[in-house]
Order: structure tokens, then C-alpha cells, then sequence
């Protein structure tokens, strides 16, 4: 293990522009100075005080990233974490404490500057791999709720891997969701992802953020970091009751990445310069039956694809935004007030006029919704969606 330590050392210190970054700080902040300390220590191999020094700087970074909204952090902090955050994990690999190395490895994917992507993700795979195999849960297999019987009134189109030029023409320009079918019966992740040891396997000793709480928009909601594995299993096994929700877990989770494949249909409109896909926000949505997300928009286009379990969706055309009542605060004012459900029609009357389609989104099929179309989805089962948004 002190090799790896040695070469990580070796790279970082090859990277000529390592502190270059950091530059962006404000004056007189000590991060930086904690930070070319503990570097320095750690060419030392001063442990202790490499330790004490890296975590004092990793302290002050935490404090401003955690106030104030995240989009209008600095991103010098972002840097000056992920450098603090990979120093401590070499001294925690040096002690040989592998599962606290692999949290702050996760955390410096999620929240760092990703200028040292490339070493963190090598780290994860080489730490996950020296543990133990997670333990299994009592159920293996996502289970189907075979008795949840959902009478769809107002069908959506259903087309079969319609070429580029169709999709073009009557998605994209018309503005019209469809349910797409033959998408994913390629990705691995079809023939894997029910099953708790294969993902376990994978990356069950990972650490994820999971949202807690009836939904998004409703009053309790919360959100905690979790162990990956546990997370899966208390889903197979029925005991969950919250959502990995919205979160990036190809960036973060490699492996998991080649399990899928970006829809050819999201090169369509995309921006002219992003030849790798790079613009592509690939979400997981993994959680229990019963999550919801509320109705609401997003920006950009999207193609929801659907891998375990069911979920019953529906859409609004973008015209019905008069009548979806959106919450007035900041974060909440792409989302409707209204429980599309079991809507309060005393409160929200012009909700009863908007015309929806709907669908039990089931494995192997994905759904279309064009930027600013209302949708609501409800998990029917325990299940597993991956999302690609692109504008
Ligand atoms: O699957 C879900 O719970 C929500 C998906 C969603 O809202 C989206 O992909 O934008």
C-alpha cells in the first residue's frame, strides 16, 4: 500500500500546476498554506502532523462550501477540498484504514474541483477492492408488487427505436414525450442491476447522498450520506424509506458506468462542442416502491430510462403551466404546489382543466419529456432509473 502512497505522491507532485488552483482563495486565507504544508509533510512522511494539518484545512473548506448556495461557491474551495481531502486519504491508507480512505475519496468526487479525478477514481477502485465482499441481503432479486393494478386512462405514444430524423422531427420539434421502446436491451445494466450482490460487488462500500422525507417538496424532507451497500440492501429487502434521488453516481462510480450507454437521440439539439458528451448529466434514481417526485420542470431535454421495477408517470405540455400552481420560493419554483394524485381542487381549481397522458414506465422502456413539460413519478415497485438530461 506505501507504494501507491509513493506514486500518488510521485503524480501529484509531477503536476507541476497542482496549487495553481488554489490561487483563487481569498487573501490572507491559511488553506493554503495548510494545504503546501501538508503536502510538504506528506513528501516527509510525517503522518501526525501531516494529518492534524490537512484536516485542520479540510475544517475551513467544509465551512464554505456547506454556506450559502452551491452554485455560487468558489470554486478555488472545491480545489482546496479535494487536494486537503486526497492528502488525508494517503494518510489514512498509511494506517491502513480503508473504509474512512474510500468515504473522503467519495467526498472529494462529489464536492471536489475533479483536477484530480483521474487519481481519485483509481484509488476507489484499488481501496473497494482490498475490502471484505458485502455482506448480502435476505432478498437477492427486486421484487415486483404483482397486486399494484394502476388503470392508465389517457395513454402516451408508444414508438419502437424510432430513427434520428423521426425523433427529430416529432419529439424534439413538436414537443412531444413518447415512450421509447428497444432502447436499453443492450445495456448490461438490464441483466444485472436487479440483483443486490452484483451492485454490491461493484461498489458497495461507496458512499452516497440519499434524500429522506415523503418527497422533495414536502416539509420533512432531509438528506444523509450512506453506505452504498446498506442503502441497496435495505432496498431489497423492504425496509427503505429514502431515495437515491437526482445524484450523479456515473461520475462518481466508474464501474457502474459502463453497465450503461448514452442514448443517441441525447446528440440531437445537444451543443455543437461537446463532441464526448461531456454536457450529458447522466442521474440514478434508485430507491424503494413508492418514491415521488412531484410535479414539476426541468430545463433541459431528457430520456428517462427505466432498468428495475415500474413507475407510474405523468406528463403536462408545457402550455398547462397557468394552471400548475409552482411554489413561489427560489429552490421550489419549478415544482407545482398541487399533489397531481390526489389534487386540493378547492385551492388549486385550474389544475381539474390541464390535460395529462400517462404510462407505467416498465423495464427496458424509456420515456422522452421535452424541456419544461410538467411530469410526477411514482415508484411502484423497488426500482432503479437512470436519466440523461441535455439542452
Ligand atoms: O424517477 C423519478 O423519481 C423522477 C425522474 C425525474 O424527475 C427526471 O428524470 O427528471
Amino acid at each position: 500500500m506505501n507504494e501507491w502512497v509513493k506514486e500518488i505522491v510521485n503524480q501529484m507532485q509531477l503536476n507541476l500546476n497542482v496549487l495553481a488552483p488554489l490561487s483563487g482563495l481569498p487573501d490572507g486565507a491559511p488553506t493554503k498554506a495548510l494545504i503546501e504544508n501538508s503536502f510538504e509533510l506528506l513528501r516527509a512522511e510525517d503522518w501526525t502532523t501531516c494529518r492534524r494539518c490537512c484536516e485542520h484545512a479540510l475544517t475551513i473548506c467544509w465551512e464554505q462550501l456547506h454556506h450559502g448556495e452551491w452554485k455560487l461557491v468558489n470554486v478555488a474551495w472545491r480545489s482546496a477540498y479535494e487536494m486537503s481531502a486526497l492528502i488525508k486519504v494517503m494518510c489514512f491508507l498509511v494506517s491502513e484504514e480503508l473504509r474512512e480512505a474510500l468515504k473522503l475519496v467519495d467526498l472529494a468526487l462529489m464536492i471536489g474541483a475533479q483536477t484530480f479525478s483521474t487519481h481519485l477514481h483509481q484509488l476507489a477502485l484499488c481501496i473497494h477492492d482490498l475490502l471484505p465482499p458485502f455482506p448480502a441481503p435476505r432478498h437477492n432479486i427486486a421484487t415486483i408488487n404483482d397486486n399494484i393494478v394502476v388503470k392508465i386512462q389517457h395513454p402516451m405514444p408508444i414508438v419502437d427505436c424510432p430513427s434520428l430524423q423521426w425523433f427529430h422531427d416529432e419529439c424534439i420539434q413538436k414537443e412531444q414525450a413518447v415512450i421509447i421502446k428497444h432502447l436499453i436491451d443492450d445495456w448490461k445494466a438490464m441483466h444485472h442491476w436487479n440483483t443486490a450482490t452484483y451492485l454490491t460487488r461493484i461498489c458497495g462500500w461507496r458512499t452516497v447522498p440519499v434524500e429522506t422525507g415523503r418527497s422533495y417538496s414536502s416539509a420533512d424532507v432531509g438528506s444523509r450520506l450512506m453506505v452504498l451497500g446498506e442503502y441497496i440492501n435495505s432496498v431489497f429487502d423492504g425496509e427503505c424509506d429514502s431515495y437515491l434521488a437526482q445524484h450523479t453516481l456515473f461520475d462518481q462510480i466508474e464501474p457502474l458506468k459502463s453497465d450503461i450507454e448514452i442514448p443517441i437521440y441525447c446528440m440531437l439539439n445537444a451543443n455543437d462542442d461537446d463532441e464526448d458528451g461531456d454536457d450529458i448529466r447522466i442521474n440514478a434514481w434508485l430507491g424503494p416502491e413508492g418514491t415521488i417526485s412531484p410535479l414539476h420542470v426541468d430545463e433541459p431535454h431528457n430520456i428517462l430510462c427505466q432498468v428495475v421495477g415500474r413507475k407510474y408517470i405523468r406528463i403536462y405540455h408545457r402550455k398547462w403551466t397557468p394552471n400548475m400552481y409552482p411554489h413561489s420560493s427560489g429552490a421550489l419554483s419549478n415544482t407545482s404546489q398541487v399533489d397531481a394524485e390526489n389534487p386540493d381542487l378547492q385551492r388549486f381549481p385550474l389544475f381539474a382543466q390541464a390535460e395529462y397522458t400517462e404510462h407505467i414506465l416498465s423495464p427496458g422502456e424509456a420515456l422522452y419529456i421535452p424541456p419544461m413539460h410538467w411530469h410526477y413519478v411514482r415508484a411502484l415497485d423497488q426500482s432503479f432509473s437512470v436519466s440523461f438530461w441535455w439542452q
